[in-house]
């Protein structure tokens, strides 16, 4: 059974204005120098690179009010502006759009960019943290903690008018969200979460019930019947600190290599998979062994998401099932 050639469109959106440490902008030529995508186009996978988000005509600073802790709001809001009309034109050339990240602020054009095309768009969010800040409830001044919160709907009375952002319209609904991989949520994030009905399986409810469950579950809330169009938002900290060091806000006790594999192979195998951000990561922190090891970790999940379908060998099949 062959399976059918999947399309996608690879962006790179070095943007990292969302948080404060230089170099998550460096992430995508690292994912890229990994050689995945002429891998995929090797295993019969139709991949278009389309190059970066443009952000020449952004300024390169804008000073901050002073009287407020968020960090570079102006930036972050017309940055989002052209991460969302970048990822809708992909989309409507009919690929899956991937977005190499850059902090997770970008998650707020990338989600809106999708929501645009996608009607009733549903998004699984694979994070050591929520990202369901406000503008108000933040203590970081961080975006990249806030990007959940942007696309929610049930979320916008808490946002309040923030300059710049009113070219968004937000469209997920929270009942259409779902959380993986938690273990790092601040008290405000939480009440958020209860409040909304956001569905969220933090670490433990993955080693009480295994990936596999969780993502069936999870899955099932989001996306019924597998029928509603998804997007996977993965920040590479959902991973263990020792699989993944080359990352801003690390996190210990988080999921292995092998339950991310998992993640993306049951996203795979739902077929509605429209769009996906990998974010998070940045080649500047950390040693080389560190770096290199974030890298393959990254090419390992993007091999994994847009490959063909694994089919078990003859092999594979006389070990595993007659001889036991
Ligand atoms: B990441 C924190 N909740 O708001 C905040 O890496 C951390 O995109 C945010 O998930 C982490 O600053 C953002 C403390
Ligand atoms: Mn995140
Ligand atoms: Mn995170
Ligand atoms: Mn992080």
């Amino acid at each position: 059974r062959p399976s059918p050639t999947v399309k996608v469109g690879v962006q790179s959106v070095p943007f990292a204005k969302g948080q404060p440490k230089p170099g998550v902008d460096h992430g995508p030529e690292l994912i890229k120098n990994t050689g995945f995508i002429t891998q995929l186009q090797e295993i019969g996978a139709d991949v278009k690179d389309y190059g970066a988000v443009d952000f020449s005509r952004l300024p390169s600073h804008v000073e901050d009010n002073g009287s407020s802790i968020l960090k570079h709001t102006g930036l972050v809001a017309s940055a989002n502006k052209l991460i969302s009309d970048a990822t809708s034109k992909i989309l409507r050339d009919g690929r899956i759009c991937l977005n190499l990240g850059g902090d997770h602020s970008i998650g707020i054009g990338t989600i809106h960019g999708a929501s645009e095309v996608y009607e009733d768009l549903a998004v699984l969010w694979v994070d050591a943290h929520a990202d369901i800040n406000t503008p108000y409830s933040s203590w970081s001044g961080n975006y990249h903690g806030m990007a959940a919160s942007f696309n929610i709907e049930e979320m916008q009375p808490y946002l309040g008018k923030l300059d710049g952002f009113s070219w968004m319209k937000p469209k997920i609904k929270a009942k259409n969200l779902a959380f993986i991989g938690l273990r790092d949520v601040d008290d405000l994030e939480r009440r958020a979460i209860e409040m909304t009905g956001i569905h969220a399986f933090s670490t433990k409810e993955v080693s009480n019930l295994g990936i596999e469950k969780v993502l069936e579950i999870a899955l099932e809330l989001i996306c019924p019947g597998g029928k509603r169009p998804l997007h996977l938002s993965f920040d590479i900290d959902a991973l263990d600190d020792l699989e993944v060091k080359s990352t801003g806000t690390p996190v210990p006790g988080g999921l292995t290599l092998r339950e991310g594999l998992t993640v993306v192979e049951k996203v795979r195998q739902m077929g509605n998979l429209v769009s996906m951000d990998l974010v998070e990561v940045n080649p500047w922190i950390g040693t080389q062994e560190d770096v290199k090891r974030t890298a393959n970790v990254s090419k390992q999940l993007l091999l994994n998401t847009f490959g063909p379908y694994p089919t078990a060998t003859m092999a594979y099949r006389r070990s595993s099932c007659s001889q036991l």
